[in-house]
């Protein structure tokens, strides 16, 4: 039975398809070589119900099969891995002779390993004469906590913070420590822990107030080859009694910077660097100072660069204070038109960070044109793990789903698993026992570490593989894995139509509000009206944004992919879809549908009583019960909205709440 706490690495006697060898042999004794050995055999004992027996090489009877982990270079030496090859943390799995070799290109490639192996263990993959070579993709796989020093978290679904409360760093080391063996038993190597809106006593997270806590808090996670950065506030130096100004040219605000990182990494020395989120819905930034965010960057990253830090500098750049009057301005340009001019500008130890879409973390929206725009800039993409648009953890939404269409997404050049080799999302656990929320909100979690580590897997192999690790390998988990992979369409299907984005309830993001954001100042309108919708995104420019081969085919709306059609055009409710019908019909049509699709997830899952713990049963069944509510409000909110603005019904005569 699933036991919630323990999420993708349960405690399950397996079916064993090769012989455990009853010692283990350790070459190496570094921290983490040290926690891999303790992995391998606490994950043996979880999975076989045995322990086997650590040995050094003062102690190893050598005649008998082990299990042998060390560097792939020692054990190289013996020849043993010939046609396979690793990079930097990747690793090397061979069985032969009853011997098990789990060899990392470098201590945290061990770590990799170790995991992997107990996890294709658990599978059943592992037979004799196996072998297999992993790399990871991206060299940066980083998760972000937008958590707040008070213990909230922003945009957070599962409880409240696993590191701060009331203004202190409080938490538990041993879960900590389980929150990084998750983490790094999908490859995640860097975590920051506070909110990108570094507010009151955030900001002193870079002084010796909370340094000595936060560089125990390092200590926990470096075991895991995992390190921290850490968000801070570009105005920092002009807090009270400190300077006048933050401007990033300013002498003593420079020296300021580096006395600072300098005392930061006094404490970690091994701190990744910090992340920076300037001139955004009301922080400050260089802009203030008439700079621009590369003077900005760059300042911050000369006072790191000594220590070997990097600064991550957010693009979420963008005019919070629209006027909804004004038809030229067009929110999604923005990230393209701040950043694309600064190409080539920013220092190297400086990483920008860009939201996959060209808004906000939608449900539906194309791949930011600033990927494959910036030629000379290192880059790298950020998610939403945390379901802030997707369903606040309450409605099931497979996030792997969206995630595997960006990866394929071709910017013009390459596609983004080709080009991008870093990714951070914005993570969704919390103090909840389950870690997320909903119970089968871990395989978003999951599904994270793995698309980001090898990006050629497909959503559909992923949710089998959390499936599998989490319940078993029955048919329960094959059924769950289906429930799974339908959330997502479904969660589209009765939401905001056809890529329009918000139509969320304004500042909650949960449930419809067609007009919420209408006359408001955030810039993200649909502008309907009794004849048509959307914005015309050829007339706004943000078209041309794209390769030529992309706007070509966001252009026209007879090639633009059909779920991004109200992204790119403002369309009249009679276009002709591809299915023959019109728009009005599809918007009707998909909305009836995403309802449905609820139900019968719901009426799955109430099919699986009998084979789960009741408690998670009855925990994702409330969800899903309070799910359909959702999808009920949103199917009858968005139909009755469009048939009132058209007066034209549903040409399959169902009823519309009007
Ligand atoms: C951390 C959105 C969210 C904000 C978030 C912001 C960001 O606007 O609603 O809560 O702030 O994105 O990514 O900085």
């Amino acid at each position: 039975m699933l036991k919630e706490y323990d999420c993708w690495l349960q405690k399950r006697k397996i079916g064993l398809t090769i012989k455990i060898p009853d010692a283990v042999y350790v070459q190496g004794d570094s921290e983490i070589i040290t926690q891999a050995a303790k992995e391998y055999v606490n994950g043996i004992q979880r999975l076989a119900n045995v322990t086997p027996k650590i040995e050094t090489k003062k102690t190893a009877n050598s005649s008998l099969p082990k299990a042998w982990l060390g560097l792939i270079s020692d054990m190289e030496k013996q020849a043993l891995f010939s046609n396979l090859a690793a990079g930097a943390e990747g690793f090397v799995i061979k069985i032969a002779d009853n011997n098990i070799y789990i060899a990392g290109k470098d201590d945290a490639g061990l770590l990799y390993a170790v995991f992997r192996f107990l996890s294709l263990l658990a599978c059943g993959k592992i037979k004799d004469n196996f072998e297999i070579s992993e790399t990871p993709a991206s060299s940066l796989r980083i998760i972000n906590h937008w958590d707040n020093l008070d213990g909230t978290i922003e945009r957070g679904y599962a409880g409240n913070s696993l590191f701060f409360k009331n203004e202190k760093i409080v938490y538990d080391s041993q879960r900590i420590e389980d929150y990084a063996r998750l983490l790094a038993s999908i490859g995640i190597n860097r975590i920051s822990l506070n909110n990108v809106n570094v507010r009151n006593r955030a900001k002193l997270l870079i002084t010796e107030v909370y340094l000595e806590q936060l560089a125990e808090l390092a200590a926990i996670f470096r075991r895991f080859a995992i390190r921290l950065f850490i968000s801070v506030n570009f105005a920092s130096p002009r807090d009270p009694g400190v300077l006048k100004t933050a401007d990033p040219l300013d002498a003593d605000v420079i020296k300021w910077w580096k006395e600072c990182a300098s005392v930061v990494y006094k404490y970690i020395p091994d701190l990744a660097g910090f992340i920076v989120k300037a001139d955004s819905e009301g922080e400050s930034g260089p802009f203030q100072y008439d700079r621009t965010h590369a003077h900005g960057a760059n300042m911050l990253a000369s006072a790191v660069k000594p220590y070997g830090g990097e600064i991550i500098w957010r693009c979420f750049v963008y005019n919070c204070q629209q006027d909804w009057r004004d038809k030229k301005a067009d929110r999604a340009k923005a990230a393209y038109e701040n950043f694309k001019p600064l190409d080539g500008k920013f220092d190297d130890n400086v990483i920008l960070q860009i939201k996959f879409g060209p808004y906000d973390f939608q449900v539906r929206e194309p791949v930011s044109p600033l990927f494959g725009a910036l030629k000379k800039t290192r880059h790298i993409m950020e998610l939403q793990i945390t379901q802030e648009y997707t369903g606040h953890q309450i409605d099931l939404c497979y996030l792997p789903f969206m995630w595997e269409d960006i990866m394929n997404f071709d910017t013009g050049e390459k596609s983004i698993k080709d080009l991008i080799k870093g990714f951070a999302a914005v993570v969704n656990t919390g103090l909840d026992n389950n870690w997320t929320g909903h119970t089968l909100a871990q395989a978003n979690l999951y599904g994270y570490g793995r698309i980001i580590w090898n990006p050629s897997l497909d959503a559909k192999e992923i949710a089998h593989e959390w499936c599998a690790l989490s319940f078993g390998q029955n048919e329960t988990a094959e059924k769950i894995s289906s429930i799974l992979l339908k959330s997502y369409p479904a969660y589209e299907k009765y939401t905001s139509p056809f890529g329009i984005c918000f139509m969320v309830t304004p500042g909650l993001h949960y449930g419809p509000n067609i007009e919420g954001y209408e006359y408001s100042r955030w810039g993200t309108y649909h502008r309907a009206n009794v004849k048509e919708i959307g914005i015309d995104r050829n007339e706004t420019g943000f078209v041309n944004q794209y390769a030529k081969k992309n706007a070509d085919i966001f252009s026209d709306p007879k090639k633009c992919p059909q779920n991004l059609l109200l992204f790119f055009h403002r369309l009249p409710y009679d276009f002709i879809m591809k299915n023959g019908e019109t728009l009005l019909q599809n918007i009707y049509d998909t909305h009836f549908e995403g309802y449905d699709e609820v139900l019968e997830m719901l009426e799955q899952w109430k099919r699986l009583k009998k084979n789960l713990d009741n408690a998670v049963y009855e925990s994702v069944l409330s969800r899903f019960e309070r799910q359909l509510l959702n999808a009920r409000e949103w199917r009858d909110q968005i139909n009755t909205y469009f048939f009132r603005k058209t007066g034209i019904g549903d040409s399959k005569g169902r009823l519309i709440y009007d």
